[in-house]
């Protein structure tokens, strides 16, 4: 007897859409599903579109990315009675599908190909002549970016040898501490670096051997050609603000910003950190401690139980926060200076190297 396996597919939710793109998923291949889960969303022309698991079993994914485009009627899940699945089971079942399908209709006033949205545009844009996709029967945006970016790489002229442009990473600043950041992503080994942006320093030169790739303008251009990540590699110590002014520059652009954190660093399991945030060597974040995006945990400090750093924090090297203290937005907390159990600091506070803090400092203070 057959084995009854459910398969999920993306349904068309409005007459307009012909793919949507994968935002979410929210379980692993394998799981255990009842049949009213929310199994993964999806983002239309217009909506968000939670995908419910319609059946009760074990899912399993077929292989599309966050941020992936993803055809009307393809196949995205399937539910087994029992934890397996065959060996390429979707490659199978797809083959099989695209052998019944109907041949390919007529739309966009192109012959026989379907295209999603997302692609036209980037054909119309590109002026790209329809006929590079003639062994394609469906043409999705992936397929149009990877031929522009085959056939315009300039930034990409060399990429180092990336499994998948996804991991590619640009670093924001060129100096000193961008130095540290470069160090730990090697470290990290999760990131290809791609180069360094930085208005002060000439296309070409490098830094610890990492490229400058030019200056803040190219970031648009990078991300539309599949750079999505970055991390801001400047200290800015004088004014902390410049950091947050390119966080949000960044994010407006759609670039995420990795956690990076040093192989030597601790970091408690039950502490929270949230995106673009740096911990250094030798840094130490205790439990239950939330240190929020865009915040410096610099080398050898330490940020104690329970403390709550707000977003653009930078707590210099060897500073010492005891337990329980709060540090507001765009402070910093100078090397080697200590802050007592409890103690709540203000937003764009300056505490000097070396100080001793007792009691509570009002935002804008600057303690020498
Ligand atoms: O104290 C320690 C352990 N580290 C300090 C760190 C936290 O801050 C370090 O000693 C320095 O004081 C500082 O490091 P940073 O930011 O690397 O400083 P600097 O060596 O001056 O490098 C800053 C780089 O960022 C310069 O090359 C600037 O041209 C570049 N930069 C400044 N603003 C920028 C921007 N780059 C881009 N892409 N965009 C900007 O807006």
């Amino acid at each position: 007897m057959e084995t009854k396996f459910h398969h999920i597919k993306i349904n068309k939710q409005s007459v307009s859409d012909d793919a949507y793109v994968l935002k979410r998923i929210f379980f692993e291949n394998g799981d255990k599903v009842n049949s009213n889960d929310i199994i993964a969303s999806l983002e239309s022309s217009k909506a968000a579109i939670d995908l419910e698991a319609g059946e009760e079993g074990y899912i399993f994914f077929n292989t599309f990315k966050i941020d992936e485009e993803i055809l009307i009627g393809t196949i995205f899940a399937v539910i087994t009675p029992s934890n397996s699945l065959p060996i390429n089971y979707f490659e199978q079942i797809t083959k099989k599908l695209t052998e019944e399908i109907p041949a390919p209709i007529k739309i966009n006033g192109t012959d026989n190909k379907n295209i999603s949205k997302q692609a036209q545009s980037l054909i119309d844009e590109n002026k790209i002549d329809i006929s590079v996709f003639e062994d394609k029967p469906f043409i999705r945006k992936e397929d149009v970016q990877s031929y522009l970016d085959k056939k315009d790489n300039s930034y990409l002229k060399n990429p180092p040898n990336i499994y998948s442009k996804s991991n590619l990473i640009v670093i924001i600043g060129g100096g000193g501490h961008a130095k540290m950041c470069i160090d730990i992503i090697r470290q990290m080994g999760t990131y290809q670096i791609l180069g360094i942006i930085d208005p002060k320093l000439p296309v070409g030169a490098d830094c610890l051997g990492v490229p400058v790739l030019g200056e803040d303008k190219i970031l648009e251009d990078l991300y539309s050609q599949g750079v999505k990540n970055a991390v801001i590699a400047i200290g800015s110590l004088n004014n902390l603000s410049i950091r947050s002014k390119i966080y949000e520059s960044l994010k407006k652009t759609g670039f995420y910003l990795p956690i990076i954190i040093h192989p030597k660093a601790i970091v408690e399991p039950s502490a929270q950190l949230e995106e673009g945030t740096q911990v250094m060597a030798g840094a130490i974040i205790g439990s239950a401690a939330i240190i929020e995006s865009n915040c410096i945990i610099n080398s050898g400090s330490i940020v104690s139980h329970d403390c709550h750093l707000y977003n653009n924090v930078h707590i210099a090297p060897g500073a010492i926060l005891a337990g329980l203290v709060k540090v507001g937005s765009n402070s910093i907390i100078g090397m080697g200076s200590t802050i007592y159990i409890n103690v709540t600091i203000g937003e764009g506070v300056v505490i000097g190297n070396g100080a001793n803090i007792f009691h509570n400092i009002a935002s804008g203070t600057f303690i020498k």
